[in-house]
């Protein structure tokens, strides 16, 4: 039976045996000072702030025995999967594969592409490292869900605007039902926040729904 969650713009029917939770980029290389959020101008403390929520999101996740599958930009160390424009894109001094304080930046393998320790992944969870800003891009991802039967999509991470929207909206697009979790992502912009939120839940829920960590917690204990 589905569980209700009180969300905007609507309760969100969340189906216990069909949900899965994407945590998005929650990487160093996003978080820490040294990174590739870092290098280009960005206020990696705004991201770093939303720690201990997504811990109690994944927390919650893993208590019901739910699917927890993490994400990273990530880079082949050629960069043979890196188009051209994204590489050259910007003024930032470090490009995309250049070695910043945390390796090289965006590269697999490399210290900065790690998730951030405290939201490491446990045995049993899935890690999907995707060269574009949508999970699901050259990731093999839609297949996977398709497979596991997975329907409905709880989303956290960052940043909103860039890797959650877009793969909340191809999410979207492929018919997964999905929730954000509002306090378990940010933006290194607070008006693009709002402004993400607001987008996905206009027009009776057009992208989707949005509702706080604890919303989730009152409502599946
Ligand atoms: C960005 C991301 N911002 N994970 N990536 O370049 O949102």
């Amino acid at each position: 039976m589905d569980i209700a969650i009180p969300a905007r713009p609507y309760p969100y029917p969340l189906d216990p045996d069909h949900t899965a939770l994407v945590v998005i980029d929650m990487q160093r290389d996003f978080i820490e000072r040294g990174g590739f959020g870092d290098s280009l101008g960005n206020d990696v403390a705004r991201l770093e702030a939303i720690i201990p929520v997504v811990s109690g999101l994944i927390g919650l996740f893993r208590k019901q025995g739910w699917l927890v599958i993490h994400t990273r930009e990530v880079h082949k160390p050629d960069l043979s999967d890196c188009p051209p424009s994204k590489i050259r894109r910007g003024n930032a001094p470090l490009k995309i594969g250049e070695t910043g304080a945390m390796g090289r930046l965006l590269v697999r393998g490399e210290p900065g592409n790690q998730i951030v320790d405290s939201l490491a992944p446990i045995a049993g969870e899935i890690v999907i490292d995707k060269p574009g800003k949508g999970m699901f891009w050259a990731t093999g991802l839609e297949e996977m869900l398709k497979g596991l039967g997975t329907t409905h999509l709880v989303l956290a991470g960052v940043t909103i605007e860039v890797c959650v929207q877009t793969s909340m909206r191809e999410a979207n697009d492929r018919g997964f039902e999905c929730l954000l979790v509002e306090d378990a992502t940010e933006s290194y912009f607070s008006e693009f926040k709002a402004a993400a939120i607001e987008m996905i839940v206009a027009q009776g829920g057009i992208v989707g729904w949005v509702a706080p960590l604890a919303a989730l917690e009152k409502a599946i204990g």
